[in-house]
């Protein structure tokens, strides 16, 4: 039985931020209207293998034409603010020169009426979608694609800086480089270690150079920030083999971004670990001080912890395709296995563990003491269908999210200063390599009909967002 501080309701202070998430490959759809040219996900899905079932973002949840409906949705949410991301070959379909403005008045139209709907619009930058053209070009394994970045960040911070004042560069990095470049399950798929690790450098420039070229364009009062995904790691046991493991994936996971981006450094070991692979030749002198740009909140995605161990016989590897195999998301790391820890798991099989979120805001907290954290996506998948009366009913869900804003509530009363937090997501959505196979959002989508059914966390969210108090009893909000 939970203890009484357990079960008490838990309150978060004013003002902060309660938020949904989407990316614009997952639910815009109109892959080919009005001036937009593939991305490397639009290749990558029309790829034959690629995806579960062949599935594509050229139709997705249909946003793109039903973003009034969505942000009346919200609206009933009670939803205080809307991140989103913008489709850089929407805006700018070469990836370079000129925008096209009715890709830019479609994020002005969407922002106006989030802004109407008094709900605050978080814009990402880049959540995975590089132009094509780019990517023919070299993709993020050249340098050149760090200035193109740049470029755009400028283009759009001032076609927007008007209405938006949230802003972050990248969505996860990690993904960018090293399941695009390294394993090859993200678009574009190539498997090429060197690659990753430069992919990795030129993405940390591109932050950089983002948030100075977002800095001239944009008013003063504007926040700059990024979102990772770091890794909790965990080692297995705490042999000497098992914690060298998880140094090992605590550098390629997490340091390889947060060194440069709030240090200003690359780690010696993540250079010794990966010196068979690259000389980081492509770090050049001032790249250091380019990438480690002041930034106004660290943002955190978060859904499962990293169980590593150094392998030895008998050792599993992950069943989600991560572990350090034949094309590795983790070039230099040596012999990993990944294990599953014992319990439970959402429908993507990843396990359910609030406490790695409450150890990387308080491990962030004592890296850069009073840095402000927003934790940008949290949440689960889980196989939603609505029932007999239309009901779509997802008390896992709601387990998982009152778990994961309690560990949130922990870590601030250990001293934590997290701003909001942003569920994954809004809606159902195409879910990158599983297609739409995996449902995280807390509104179920009729892909045949585009018919949005809140689920029964999406009630239960929108009285935790109304009242800012998380109830003790994850099946009962208020
Ligand atoms: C994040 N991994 O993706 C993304 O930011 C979202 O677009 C996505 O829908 C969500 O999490 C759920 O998957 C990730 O394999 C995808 O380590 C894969 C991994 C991590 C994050």
């Amino acid at each position: 039985a939970p203890s009484t501080t357990e079960s008490a309701t838990r309150r978060f202070p004013p003002g902060f931020v309660w938020g949904a998430s989407t990316a614009a490959y997952q639910v815009e759809g109109a892959a080919r209207e009005d001036g937009r040219t593939p991305s490397i996900w639009d290749t990558f899905s029309h790829t034959p293998g690629r995806t579960l079932n062949g599935d594509t973002g050229d139709v997705a949840c249909d946003h793109y034409h039903r973003y009034r409906d969505d942000v009346a949705l919200m609206s009933r949410l009670g939803l205080g603010a809307y991140r989103f991301s913008v489709s850089w070959s929407r805006v700018q379909p070469t990836g370079r020169g000129p925008a096209v403005q009715q890709g830019l008045d479609f994020y002005r139209a969407l922002t106006d009426e989030l802004l109407d709907a008094g709900i605050t619009p978080v814009l990402t930058l880049y959540h995975w979608d590089l132009p094509q053209e780019l990517e023919d070009a070299g993709g993020w394994p050249a340098r050149e694609t760090a200035y193109r970045f740049a470029d755009y960040a400028a283009l759009v911070g001032e076609a927007l800086g008007d209405r938006v004042e949230m802003w972050t560069t990248l969505n996860e990095p990690w993904c960018s480089a090293f399941l695009g470049y390294g394993s090859g399950v993200h678009a574009p798929g190539r498997t090429d270690p060197a690659a990753a690790l430069h992919a990795a450098h030129h993405l940390n420039l591109a932050h950089g150079l983002g948030v100075s070229a977002l800095r001239t364009v944009l008013p003063s009062r504007a926040q700059a920030m990024v979102s990772l995904n770091p890794a909790a790691v965990r080692p297995r046991s705490d042999s000497e083999a098992d914690l060298d493991a998880a140094r090992r994936i605590d550098a390629l996971a997490n340091r390889v971004f947060t060194g440069p981006m709030l240090h200003g450094r690359y780690d010696e070991d993540l250079f010794a670990d990966t010196a068979r692979i690259t000389d980081w030749s492509c770090v050049r002198d001032g790249d250091l001080e380019l990438i480690h740009q002041p930034l106004d909140a660290l943002c955190v995605n978060y859904y499962t912890p990293s169980l590593v161990s150094a392998v030895d016989s008998g050792d599993v590897e992950r069943s989600d395709g991560h572990g350090a195999s034949a094309h590795s998301p983790w070039p230099g790391a040596g012999r990993v296995a990944f294990h599953q820890p014992p319990g439970a798991r959402t429908d993507m099989g990843w396990s359910i563990d609030p406490t790695g979120l409450s150890d990387l805001l308080l491990g962030f907290t004592r890296e850069v003491p009073g840095l402000p954290l927003y934790i940008t996506e949290n949440g689960a998948a889980c196989a939603d269908e609505p029932d007999a009366t239309g009901r779509v009913d997802d008390p896992e869900r709601i387990a998982y999210l009152h778990g994961h804003l309690a560990a949130v509530h922990r870590a601030m009363a250990e001293g934590a200063d997290v701003r909001g937090y942003f569920l994954w997501s809004l809606l159902d959505n195409f879910e990158w390599a599983y297609g739409y196979t995996k449902r995280f959002g807390a509104v179920h989508v009729d892909y045949a009909t585009q018919r949005r059914t809140p689920k029964s966390s999406a009630a239960w969210y929108a009285e935790v967002c109304r009242t800012g108090l998380l109830p003790g009893d994850p099946g009962a909000a208020g």
